[in-house]
């Protein structure tokens, strides 16, 4: 009797505690869009601006009324109202825009015009279609990601920090690692300015039989090597996750070379064995016929390998049709299951609903999926953007929570590379020399 007792308290002290947690976190999201704050002495609450304009007196601060003395009085003196644009909250003269709001214990967030925002990421946290609060991701950009959420782990369908909370990884890959219209954007300075715009990962692409391919004979492999290392090396010190790309394409099949992906992968492992910012992304996207039997059998040979050095780090599996199959993955999984995803590539003027069923499909079978490239072009890498396109798959996004890398950091005369082709800089871009397509990514860096 006395055990159950004990038991019962401990439940109430964790209940508690989570609801505390809970609140706190929300009001201080909703703190920072007021400018002002509410201080007390011993009369009361009294309410600061923060332009140094003095003091709320006989008005209605955040659904508060402040009497003519200059102290709080009363609050929720308002009432839900609707028109055709949506709902708003109306209280005395006021009404909340840009902020939340608590009623009846339910959270509620308004946008600038003063309406209800539902379904939708607000910052980190979720709105349902009644406007209810109701879920909470960690995706806000710390100022090192990588000291912010440690090692990743895949838990379910998830990627996430080293201690369970969900993570976006949002990064930029690199064009081919040594091609002219890329490589001299692999520095320091450019992934610094990428970081400030949101990014947190970066991919090094790293060509397996085009045009400086590791698997070429007439290439100085302890060039791209060298590449290799630098690029992991600026990441690592900006706090920045790499994955380090296998990028296979007019090979078709990732066994066409698979003897250099074991080498290759046998010695990065090793290299980077102590670094918890790696991931591997072992074939880019198998094609040209390559069945998930091929891909599988491939990724149980690489994936043993790389776990003999590192027995943690992120593995990306390609899927057949140029990684637009994580669907046949996940009916078929690799042996070594832990922390590895599925890939999936998107080219949002070609591709649609039927790869994001696929995706959907994938993770129903309890398969994690990883978007390792896209961009809002067509799939050749140029041609026009659709917007209305780009933005269906933004939303499922982040809806799903998936993490997302935009191809590709280059000037090439092609509408996905980032940087316009007149552009001869190598990091400190503006606005005005970047394409569309970079300016819609990093809309969406920035965002949450
Ligand atoms: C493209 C480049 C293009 C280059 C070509 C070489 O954008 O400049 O000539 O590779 O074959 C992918 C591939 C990626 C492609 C990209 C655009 O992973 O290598 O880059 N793409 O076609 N999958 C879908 C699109």
């Amino acid at each position: 009797m006395k055990q159950k007792k004990r038991i019962m308290a401990w439940v109430m002290v964790l209940m508690i505690v989570f609801t505390v947690y809970q609140v706190r976190d929300v009001s201080e999201a909703a703190t920072k869009s007021v400018a002002g704050a509410w201080k007390k002495d011993s009369k009361g609450w009294y309410y600061k601006f923060s332009d140094g304009s003095g003091y709320a007196k006989d008005e209605w601060i955040r659904g508060s009324y402040v009497n003519k003395k200059g102290y709080w009085e009363k609050k929720w003196d308002g009432e839900w109202k609707q028109n055709k644009k949506g709902w708003w909250f109306q209280a005395g003269t006021w009404y909340p825009k840009n902020e939340w709001i608590q009623y009846n214990r339910k959270y509620y967030y308004f946008g600038a015009d003063g309406y209800m925002l539902t379904d939708q990421w607000i910052g980190k946290y979720y709105v349902d279609k009644n406007g209810v609060w109701t879920k909470t991701r960690s995706t806000t950009a710390p100022d090192n990601p990588v000291k912010a959420w440690g090692a990743l782990q895949v838990k379910g369908t998830d990627l996430c920090s080293s201690t369970g909370a969900k993570v976006q990884l949002k990064g930029v890959s690199t064009f081919g690692i040594i091609w002219d219209e890329g490589r001299d954007n692999i520095n320091l300075e450019a992934f610094k300015t990428l970081k400030s715009w949101g990014v947190n990962t970066i991919r090094l692409a790293v060509y397996t039989e085009e045009y400086g391919g590791y698997c070429r004979n007439d290439v100085d492999r302890s060039r791209l090597d060298g590449i290799i290392e630098n690029g992991v090396s600026y990441a690592t010190q900006l706090g920045l996750y790499v994955i380090i790309d296998w990028h296979i394409l007019n090979d078709n099949n990732p066994n066409t070379h698979i003897s250099e992906a074991k080498q290759f992968f046998a010695k990065y492992s090793k290299k980077y064995a102590g670094y918890n910012n790696i991931l591997y992304e072992i074939c880019n996207e198998p094609n040209g016929g390559t069945s998930w039997a091929d891909v599988k059998s491939y990724a149980d040979t690489i994936i043993p390998i790389i776990r003999q050095n590192d027995d943690d780090a992120v593995i990306l599996v390609g899927t057949p049709t140029w990684s637009q199959k994580p669907d046949e993955a996940a009916k078929n999984p690799v042996n070594q299951k832990k922390n590895v995803m599925y890939v999936a590539h998107f080219y949002a003027s070609e591709h649609g609903s039927d790869l994001r069923n696929a995706i959907t499909n994938a993770r129903k079978m309890g398969a994690p999926v990883f978007i390792s490239e896209c961009s809002v072009t067509r799939a050749s890498g140029d041609g026009e953007i659709n917007y209305t396109a780009a933005n269906e798959w933004k939303k499922f996004v982040n809806d799903n929570n998936l993490s997302f890398v935009e191809w590709s950091l280059s000037n090439k005369a092609e509408t996905s590379a980032m940087i316009k082709s007149g552009c001869s800089k190598h990091s400190g871009w503006t606005d005005s020399d970047l394409k569309d397509s970079a300016l819609f990514f990093k809309k969406w860096f920035g965002e949450n």
